[in-house]
């Protein structure tokens, strides 16, 4: 197979650094010796960061089915997204390229859907191709022959789906029906066609409704606090300071927190307004005497926020649970089907999420609990079990990796470069050794700066704009939490004109650039 470095190569070359036109087709290449095409099925949730998967070494949770994917695949450690927030990210994995040129830079862009995505692909290519779950890119799913999508962001309890344009209510909790709707469309497929199956689950999105099965998973327990829970923020730019995504001041009490006034009618919180009577009655049970000792204690200061934490990481991590379950069924489903050796189960997140690092929830910076995502892709025909790959891999990374094990030729605009090779262990000498990231969703909720900037395996360097000015760097290696900006000390000034001349060249190569937003 030959391997995909015409595109990035020849299109700087051919193209320059301005925007591409979409001239080239995706065709089928030679399948001649390949075997039988493998399918796919791509499981993606929703803010699952790295450090809340036990495969990645969580210290706070158990992954078992996840752990059971790393265990007969690969697990990549350094997977990146271009830009931590959902719509961008779920647009970029579909189209293998950065946002500026497939139109979505933040979660208020609307999907152009008449452009070339990887599933619509792989369906002209004769793969039957199916969508279950969250989708957030606004315009109606292209490229599918079934698609049952939550609306916008979706609801945990009782959720209403849209399917194939037909809105209608299920009764359950979101993870538990994603999974069956899942496993009823590889049951009834088409059994002569390969296929590509999207199981995008809703969990764990805030607000972290966890299922009825988790209530009181964690119950009695002290999950252990992140390091950096109290972060000062002392040397970094201003920009850190001015966020509005602190656990200690931006949870809120009902929606968050679940924190039920006395008394309160069922439209406290809309998620319990979804719920039966007999959700409620199970959520009473397991929130009530919680937010009862809660209020009696009056806590103050750090413990408050101790108390938040705790309340928000353990329904963050039930959330995970769920998915995790989930993702064991699929599994299980998989192999007692015959499906185990010619499927390509691909596991990854949209964006990770700080789970109280720096004091945070949410996503959105360049800092590595929200850039990295976890990925494990599991292929016996191809990947050794137990594999792990350190090489520097990027969202825009998956379509060009499925077109590849479809044996489809890549398209000569798209950025992102299949992980085909890596995923079998093969050294690819000239992999990148920089990735370049940009997030432009400012003003917005959470209120994070617009900045962009590059990391390499041992720096990262960000510089925040719009109304701001400013750069942070951070050494990697001596200081994996991010805590010390060392953009300001003379010694480290060689440093920096060598990256932002590395940022620079990212920047022309992938037609990004300074400042500007589309
Ligand atoms: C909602 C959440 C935010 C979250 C965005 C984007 N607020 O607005 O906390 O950052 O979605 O998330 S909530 O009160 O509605 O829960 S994304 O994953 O879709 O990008
Ligand atoms: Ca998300």
């Amino acid at each position: 197979m030959k391997e995909n470095h015409y595109n990035r190569r020849d299109f700087l070359k051919n193209i320059g650094f301005g925007t591409v036109a979409l001239t080239a087709s995706w065709g089928i290449k030679s399948c001649a010796g390949e075997g039988k095409r493998p399918n796919f099925l791509f499981i993606f949730t929703d803010d699952h960061a790295a450090h809340a998967l036990s495969c990645y070494g969580s210290k706070i949770n158990r992954t078992p089915h996840l752990d059971r994917v790393a265990r007969e695949g690969v697990r990549f450690d350094n997977c990146f997204c271009t830009n931590s927030i959902c719509a961008p990210s779920r647009a970029g994995v579909l189209t293998g390229k950065y946002g500026h040129l497939n139109g979505v830079v933040d979660n208020k862009d609307t999907f152009d859907g008449s452009q070339r995505t990887f599933p619509k692909t792989l369906r002209k290519n004769g793969y039957q191709t199916a969508l279950v779950g969250k989708w957030h890119l606004k315009s109606t799913p292209t490229g599918f022959d079934y698609w049952n999508i939550l609306p916008g962001q979706g609801a945990y309890y009782n959720p209403d789906f849209v399917e194939m344009g037909k809105k209608r209510r299920h009764s359950g909790y979101v993870t538990e029906i994603i999974t069956d709707l899942t496993l009823d469309w590889l049951k009834n497929r088409d059994k002569k066609k390969p296929f590509c199956l999207m199981c995008h689950h809703k969990a764990p999105h805030r607000n972290w409704m966890p299922g009825p099965k988790h209530l009181h998973k964690y119950e009695g327990q002290a999950i252990p606090e992140p390091e950096t829970l109290f972060d000062s923020y002392a040397t970094r730019s201003p920009a850190a300071r001015e966020q509005e995504m602190t656990i200690a001041r931006h949870l809120r009490d009902k929606w968050d927190l679940k924190l039920k006034p006395p008394g309160a009618s069922p439209n406290w919180n809309r998620e319990y307004r979804r719920m039966s009577e007999e959700q409620r009655r199970a959520w009473d049970a397991a929130y009530e005497p919680k937010n009862r000792a809660f209020r009696e204690a009056s806590l103050k200061g750090e413990e408050r926020i101790r108390w938040k934490y705790q309340r928000y990481i353990k329904d963050y991590l039930r959330c995970v649970a769920s998915v995790d379950e989930s993702v064991g069924k699929i599994m299980d489903y998989l192999d007692s089907s015959g499906l185990r050796e010619n499927t390509v189960v691909i596991y990854s997140s949209d964006q990770g999420f700080f789970l109280g690092d720096h004091g945070w929830f949410d996503k959105r910076w360049m800092y590595e609990e929200s850039l990295r995502l976890p990925l494990l892709m599991r292929y016996p025909r191809e990947i050794k079990p137990g594999s792990v790959n350190k090489n520097m891999v990027l969202n825009i990374d998956f379509a060009p990796t499925f077109l590849d094990y479809a044996g489809i030729s890549l398209p000569e605009d798209i950025q992102g470069r299949s992980l085909r090779p890596l995923s079998k262990g093969k050294r690819v000498p000239d992999w990148r050794t920089s990735i370049y990231y940009h997030y432009y969703e400012y003003p917005a909720v959470h209120s994070v700066k617009r900045h962009y900037g590059i990391r390499t395996h041992r720096y990262k360097l960000i510089h925040y704009y719009y109304d701001i000015d400013a750069w942070e760097l951070y050494d990697l290696k001596n200081d994996p939490l991010e805590l010390l900006n060392l953009y300001p000390l003379p010694e480290y000034k060689d440093l920096v004109v060598q990256l932002k001349s590395e940022l620079e060249k990212l920047q022309k190569q992938y037609g990004s650039s300074d400042e500007l937003t589309p």
